[in-house]
């Protein structure tokens, strides 16, 4: 049997060659790809939200999806060896910390898995993105400027005086993507006339709720003598929380305007109340691109070795109690 196959691959080099790849890509297609979808915050319906698409792209396009919350970078480097030893062949990840973005790729290299990046950038240990790894985010300034320009418009038709407003931004700022869109809205609104010295960084310690609201709390008690706000922050979580801590201060939605950014159930939970609250709006974000084309994108360049665009930044559309519905069906979720 051996010899008479190497008589044939002698004698038929190039067919024999031809048989030989057909062989190796039919394998390689039978196998099974699994892909991975790591996230820092999977309670987040941003998140989830992700996910749900990312399960769409895995349904369309016949691969496994694991989805995994890495909270930390413990659990996220174990998320990683985990994938590897179950023969997935790369991952899409939201890392709890950019600056592990140099240890991702090393064990994403270690254990032969390509890598995608969503949401936030990963970083070298000189704060670079890098460039190997592909990554869809958001336009975080541009994105920024109009949640900025959002509050301006509302402050505006309520006829509130930029003098007597104040500019609560709530600040993560160790996250480029989150200074970036706060410092965008900042700009917006001091491009509208809101002086300088109104503006107060309130720094929360997570990117959730819970450490907004206990940095607009702090903020609130500095600053007793200011009568209407503007709030906004890397996130819709990031509002809701200054939004709650006002209420809880008797400020409604008569007294501040809160613009975040998201989309997902957290705001669409405040536009659904009977009454309006403080939180006005939300520039919506596409949960689904960023979900459903990075897990598919991821499944293209291993299925058939088509390299993701280095970069992909994606648009959002303000989205208020009065156009939920269109801007929903518009950004098709
Ligand atoms: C960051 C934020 C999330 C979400 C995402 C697009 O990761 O922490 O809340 O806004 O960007």
């Amino acid at each position: 049997m051996n010899i008479k196959t190497s008589i044939w691959t002698r004698r038929l080099p190039a067919a024999a060659a031809a048989l030989a790849l057909c062989t190796l890509g039919a394998v390689h297609a039978a196998e099974p790809v699994k892909i991975g979808f790591l996230v820092k915050q999977a309670e987040e319906p941003w998140f989830q939200d992700e996910w749900k698409y990312a399960e769409q792209a895995a349904h369309d396009k016949g691969f496994a999806l694991v989805k995994i919350g890495v909270p930390n970078g413990e659990k996220m480097m174990a998320a990683i060896d985990n994938l590897a030893a179950q023969k997935a062949q790369g991952f899409v990840i939201c890392a709890p910390d950019v600056k592990l973005g140099g240890a991702v790729a090393r064990a994403a290299k270690r254990q032969s898995l390509k890598v995608i990046s969503v949401d936030d950038r990963l970083v070298d240990g000189a704060g670079k993105p890098i460039s190997g790894i592909p990554h869809m985010g958001i336009s975080g300034y541009a994105i920024g400027t109009q949640v900025g320009q959002a509050l301006a418009a509302e402050m505006k038709a309520r006829g509130w005086k930029p003098a007597d407003t104040g500019a609560l931004r709530i600040a993560y700022d160790q996250l480029p993507t989150g200074r970036e869109r706060t410092m965008g809205a900042a700009d917006a609104l001091k491009a509208a006339g809101l002086p300088a010295a109104n503006v107060y960084d309130a720094p929360q310690t997570k990117t959730d709720t819970e450490s907004a609201y206990n940095a607009a709390n702090i903020a609130f008690t500095k600053h007793p003598a200011i009568k209407h706000w503007v709030t906004f922050g890397l996130n819709d979580e990031a509002v809701m929380g200054a939004v709650r801590a006002a209420e809880g201060r008797g400020m409604r939605a008569d007294a501040v305007i809160g613009v975040g950014i998201g989309g997902s159930k957290t705001a669409m939970n405040e536009f659904t109340k009977p009454a309006a609250t403080g939180f006005f709006g939300t520039v919506m974000i596409s949960a689904r691109r960023h979900g459903y084309e990075t897990a598919a994108n991821m499944y293209e360049w291993i299925a058939h070795n088509k390299v993701p665009p280095a970069e992909t930044q994606t648009a959002g559309i303000l989205m208020t109690r009065a156009n939920q519905a269109k801007v929903r069906a518009e950004m098709g979720q």
